[in-house]
C-alpha cells in the first residue's frame, strides 16, 4: 500500500513522503516535480509526524495574537486537525468542490490560516483579498473569476450584501464571526459540528492554488493563478536561504492577508522549514506597538516593507531590547541605503532585501552570509537567471540600464504564475523572445549585484502596494468635480512613493477652495476603491500633457514629480 507521501523514488517502486532535500532539488532543477503535490498533505502533515517523533522542537506552527490579550498558538498537528474539520465546513455545507473558486476576505484572524489550508487539502481555489477591497472592487473580483463562495469577517458584510445580486455565480456565502447573520452560513457555527476525519486531495503538482488580483498600468486588475507547486514548493530556497529559517524560529511578517508577501512569508516559504508563523492582529499599524511586540515575543526573524522600517528608524530603537531577533528582511518596494545604515547603527542588525513579484515570487535577494552592497537588492535567486536587456530581447552588459527579466528554459519554471486567467493578450506580453518580463527597470553590476531603477510603466509602488494608476483616475472621474486626470507617482520620505493625481476641474467646481475639495476627493477614492490606492498628494491644473493623438503623457508629469528634466 502507498503510504502518505506521494514521490516515485528512483527506482520506480517505492513510495516515500517528499523530504526537504527533495523539495530543494526541484528548486536546483536536479529533480523533476512530482505529478502529484500537496501542500497540506506533502508538507504541512510531515511536519506534525515530525513533532510527534521529536524531530521538531516544540514550537507551535502558528502562533497568534491581538494585542488585547487574545493568544492562540497551534501545533502542526492542531493546524492539521483544525484545517480538516475546515475543509469539510467547505465541502459539505458550503457545497464547494475540487476547483471552485473562494474569495477569502479576512483580516489577520486565525481562521485566514485554516480556511487556506482547508482550501489545499479540498482542491479549492483560494483567492486573498485585503479587507480594504470596497463593494466595487469585491464586485469585479467576483464576477471576473466567477467565485462560488466569498469567506469574509462583519466588517466586509455590507460591501457583499451591496452587490451580491449582481453575481450570478455566487453560491455561499460564509461569515467568521461570533455573531451569526441572515443569509449567511457561520463558519464558527458549522465548524463546531464538523468532523476532523478528511482525506486530503491528491492535487496535481500543476493544478491551481490560488489567484491573486494585481494592478497593471491599464484596466482592471489581472488574475494571476499560482499552481500547488509554485506555491508549495518554490520557496522552499528562499525560506532557507533569504529567511535563513530552522523549525526553532520564530517569523513575524507584518504583510496584510492580500498580498502574496504573506503566502511567502506566513505560509509557504515558513512552513517549509517548519519554522512557527507569529501573527499580530493590529487594528491599525503603529510604530509603538511594533517596537512593543519585539520586545515582548522571541520573534527571531522579522520580515516588512521599506516603508516600516523607515517609520521605525525614525524613534530610538536603541532603547528597545528586542527579544531574539536576529534576522531582519525587507520587500515589497526598493529600500533607501540610508534606512539600512541607520537600522544596523540603532539595533545591530543587517537588513536583508528581497525582489521579487505576485507572478513569479522571489527574483534577487540580499541572502545570509553574502555580501551586501548598499542600495543593492541582491543577486537573482535560484532557479532563476536574472538577466538585464533591452526592448529586443537582448542581454545588457553589467552597468546598462534595461529590463529586468528572467530567462526561460525549455519549459516554463514551475514557480511561475500559470497564467493571468482569461487574459491570454495579457500572459503572452510577458515574454520577449526567450524572456520573462518583470515591468521593471534596472543595472547589474559586473559581480552580478542588482539595482532598482523603477517601472518600466506607469505602475506606483507605494508602501508596498502596487498601485495601476487607472484604478485611481477611474475612481476619481466619478466624483462630478472631475473632468480628467492623470496619476502618476511622487517621492515621498516615508512610503518611497505616493499617488499624485493631476486634476482638471469640472467649471461648477473651478473656485472651490482646494484644501477642502482636495480632501473630498481622496475621501471619495478611499469609498470607491481600497483606501490604500487614495492620492495622497492632488495638484488642480488647467490642462493635461498630451501626446497629437490625445493620450495623456504621464512620462511627462511623472518626469516633474522626480526632478528629471
Ligand atoms: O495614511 P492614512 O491614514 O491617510 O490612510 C490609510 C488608512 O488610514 C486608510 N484606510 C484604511 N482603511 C480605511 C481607510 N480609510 C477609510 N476607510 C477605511 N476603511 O487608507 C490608507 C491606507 O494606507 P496603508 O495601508 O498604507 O496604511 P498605514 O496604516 O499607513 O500602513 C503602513 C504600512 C507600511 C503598514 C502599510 O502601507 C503596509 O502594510 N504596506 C506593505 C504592503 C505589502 O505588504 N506589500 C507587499 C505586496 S506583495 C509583493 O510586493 C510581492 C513581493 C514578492
Amino acid at each position: 500500500a502507498k503510504p502518505t507521501g506521494r514521490y516515485l523514488h528512483k527506482d520506480h517502486q517505492l513510495w516515500a513522503p517528499l523530504t526537504l532535500a527533495d523539495f530543494e532539488a526541484i528548486n536546483r532543477c536536479e529533480r523533476s516535480l512530482p505529478k502529484n503535490f500537496n501542500f497540506a498533505g506533502d508538507v504541512l502533515d510531515q511536519w506534525s509526524q515530525k513533532e510527534k517523533t521529536g524531530e521538531r522542537p516544540a514550537n507551535p506552527a502558528l502562533w497568534w495574537v491581538n494585542g488585547k490579550g487574545a493568544e492562540v498558538k497551534w501545533s502542526f498537528e492542531e493546524l492539521g486537525s483544525l484545517s480538516r474539520k475546515a475543509a469539510n465546513v467547505l465541502i459539505k455545507p458550503c457545497g464547494l468542490k475540487r476547483g471552485d473558486r473562494v474569495a477569502v476576505i479576512l483580516p489577520r484572524i486565525p481562521e485566514w490560516w485554516l480556511i487556506n489550508v482547508a482550501c489545499m487539502r479540498t482542491g479549492l481555489v483560494f483567492m486573498p483579498g485585503t479587507t480594504q477591497l470596497t463593494a466595487k472592487d469585491i464586485l469585479y473580483r467576483l464576477r471576473a473569476s466567477k467565485a462560488k463562495c466569498v469567506v469574509v469577517s462583519e466588517e466586509v458584510v455590507p460591501a457583499v450584501e451591496s452587490i451580491m445580486s449582481e453575481c450570478p455565480d455566487l453560491e455561499t456565502k460564509l461569515l467568521v464571526s461570533p455573531h451569526s447573520k441572515n443569509g449567511w452560513l457561520s463558519f464558527q457555527e458549522l465548524f463546531q459540528s464538523a468532523s476532523a476525519e478528511h482525506s486530503c486531495v491528491e492535487t496535481g503538482s500543476q493544478e491551481p492554488m490560488a489567484i491573486y488580483f494585481t494592478s497593471g498600468t491599464t484596466g482592471a486588475p489581472k488574475m494571476a493563478q499560482h499552481s500547488q507547486s509554485s506555491l508549495g514548493i518554490g520557496y522552499t530556497l528562499c525560506g532557507r536561504y533569504w529567511l535563513d529559517l530552522k523549525s526553532s524560529d520564530i517569523i513575524w511578517n507584518m504583510s496584510d492577508t492580500g498580498w502574496i508577501k504573506a503566502a511567502i512569508g506566513s505560509v509557504f516559504a515558513s512552513w517549509l522549514q517548519g519554522a512557527c508563523v507569529f501573527v499580530h492582529r493590529m487594528a491599525q499599524f503603529d510604530t509603538d506597538t511594533f517596537l512593543d511586540t519585539l520586545t515582548t515575543y522571541p520573534i527571531t526573524t522579522l520580515c516588512s516593507a521599506p516603508t516600516v522600517y523607515r517609520m521605525l528608524v525614525q524613534k530610538d530603537l536603541k532603547r528597545y531590547k528586542f527579544k531574539k531577533l536576529r534576522h531582519c528582511l525587507t520587500g515589497g518596494e526598493p529600500l533607501n541605503p540610508e534606512v539600512l545604515e541607520q537600522w544596523k547603527a540603532q539595533t545591530g542588525l543587517e537588513l536583508y532585501e528581497g525582489y521579487g513579484q505576485t507572478e513569479v515570487g522571489i527574483i534577487c535577494a540580499n541572502q545570509k552570509g553574502q555580501e551586501i552592497k548598499l542600495g543593492s537588492m541582491g543577486k537573482g535567486v535560484q532557479p532563476y537567471d536574472v538577466q538585464i536587456i533591452d526592448e529586443n530581447g537582448n542581454v545588457l552588459p553589467p552597468g546598462k540600464e534595461g529590463e529586468i527579466a528572467l530567462r526561460l528554459q525549455t519549459t516554463r519554471p514551475f514557480c511561475f504564475f500559470s497564467e493571468y486567467v482569461d487574459n491570454p493578450e495579457k500572459t503572452a506580453a510577458t515574454i520577449r523572445g526567450n524572456f520573462y518580463v518583470t515591468g521593471d527597470r534596472g543595472v547589474m553590476d559586473s559581480d552580478g549585484y542588482f539595482w532598482f531603477v523603477g517601472r518600466a510603466d506607469d505602475v506606483i509602488i507605494s508602501s508596498g502596494y502596487r498601485i495601476g494608476p487607472f484604478e485611481v483616475e477611474s475612481a476619481l472621474i466619478e466624483h462630478p468635480a472631475v473632468v480628467e486626470s492623470a496619476v502618476v507617482s511622487s517621492p515621498d520620505p516615508i512610503r518611497g512613493e505616493v499617488v499624485k493625481a493631476f486634476v482638471v476641474l469640472s467649471a461648477p467646481f473651478k473656485s472651490s477652495n482646494p484644501e477642502k475639495l482636495t480632501l473630498e476627493l481622496q475621501d471619495h477614492v478611499k469609498k470607491s476603491t481600497a483606501p490604500y490606492k487614495y492620492p495622497r498628494k492632488v495638484e488642480f491644473v488647467p490642462e493635461l500633457p498630451k501626446t497629437i493623438t490625445g493620450k495623456i503623457k504621464r512620462n511627462v508629469l511623472r518626469d516633474h514629480e522626480w526632478g528629471r528634466t
